[in-house]
């Protein structure tokens, strides 16, 4: 069963090129949306193609190396339902969104607007400096955010939690010269990894070092149901092979670092093709989709502010869809 269901994972990833293309969902997989997510609208699409929406005119955008430059609107004025319906399609679709011009955001409002996308999740204690529990504030100065935040490795958001964020937001308050943000499109990666490689991944599991959560490393993503990653590179504690089978194993150390490596290893072949580096400008507020993209601070975001000036970012997580299930029905038989 358990070999049965990693060649269709395989044969799925390997066909995807044709099928799902670059960006895109077929309306297949757009039907399947629903199950647990609040998307009420999405019931009343009837064409199902999530590329033919109508535009909004709430705002308009421009395509970059992943994603889009969103422009025309305003976050700091209240945001109607309809148009979070149509980011949360764009989501889907671009899965990065920058939304540019849009001054200081304050926490305030940032907090509320992210409640329009779900319940929003605060573990980490509240920075001195951060003007609302509701926002991580970061920073290359320990006075005014917590430091070294998302540097360490390429991550998921929330790996630590049954429910890995949904949507995050990170908007900058103050850029320093060289705190990019990286970002990496996981369907784009997943395309490029060979079917061994995803053979493995499909088997392991991680206990995770902080609140000693387990999760599936290949989850299906919670409203697409493709398969899609979850990982963050430095915070594993251990690895367990084929979870709830009469295989299952718990990696030793030694064993743990040389999946990490391979892991990273196939990550860095593809960066220089994937990876969009963010350079920050004033007034950018993004929202990604987690479940979709990996990303990381780059070194430069630690550079102390007497060299490269203050960096500041807020940051703003929601709650998971669901806790993460290796259901990829829909796209295992498209392929079958
Ligand atoms: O500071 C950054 O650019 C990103 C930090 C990060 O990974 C996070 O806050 O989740
Ligand atoms: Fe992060």
């Amino acid at each position: 069963m358990q070999l049965l269901l990693t060649v269709f994972v395989a044969i799925g990833i390997a066909s995807s090129h044709q099928k799902i293309g670059a960006f895109g969902y077929d309306c297949e997989t757009l039907n399947l949306i629903g199950a647990c997510i609040d998307l009420p609208a999405l019931e009343n699409i009837t064409e199902c193609d999530i590329h033919s929406l109508k535009p909004t005119n709430a705002y308009h955008m421009k395509p970059m190396k992943l994603g889009v430059a969103v422009y025309g609107i305003d976050l700091k004025k209240p945001v109607s339902e309809e148009t979070i319906i149509q980011i949360k399609y764009d989501l889907l679709k671009h899965r990065l969104l920058i939304f540019k011009n849009q001054g200081i955001v304050p926490a305030e409002r940032q907090v509320s607007l992210m409640e329009q996308f779900g319940r929003v999740i605060s573990l980490h204690p509240k920075h001195p400096d951060s003007p609302h529990h509701g926002v991580l504030r970061i920073s290359n100065h320990f006075r005014h955010g917590y430091q070294k935040v998302g540097v360490s490795a390429w991550h998921t958001d929330g790996f630590f939690v049954e429910r890995p964020y949904s949507y995050v937001a990170f908007h900058i308050i103050s850029i320093s010269m060289n705190g990019d943000t990286w970002f990496l499109p996981i369907n784009e990666l997943l395309t490029r990894v060979d079917k061994e490689t995803l053979q493995r991944w499909d088997r392991l599991w991680y206990l995770s070092s902080i609140l000693n959560v387990t999760n599936p490393i290949l989850f299906a993503h919670p409203i697409l149901k493709m398969p899609t990653l979850n990982i963050h590179l430095n915070m594993v504690k251990h690895f367990i092979w084929d979870m709830n089978t009469p295989q299952e194993r718990h990696t030793e150390p030694n064993e743990t670092q040389q999946i990490i490596n391979d892991m990273s290893a196939v990550l860095y072949d593809e960066i220089s093709a994937l990876q969009y580096t963010h350079k920050w400008e004033k007034g950018d507020f993004i929202v990604f989709d987690n479940n979709a993209i990996l990303h990381k601070a780059s070194p430069g975001t630690q550079v102390m502010p007497h060299k490269d000036g203050i960096r500041i970012m807020h940051r703003t997580t929601v709650e998971g869809h669901c806790p993460l299930e290796k259901e990829y029905e829909h796209y295992r038989n498209s392929y079958n």
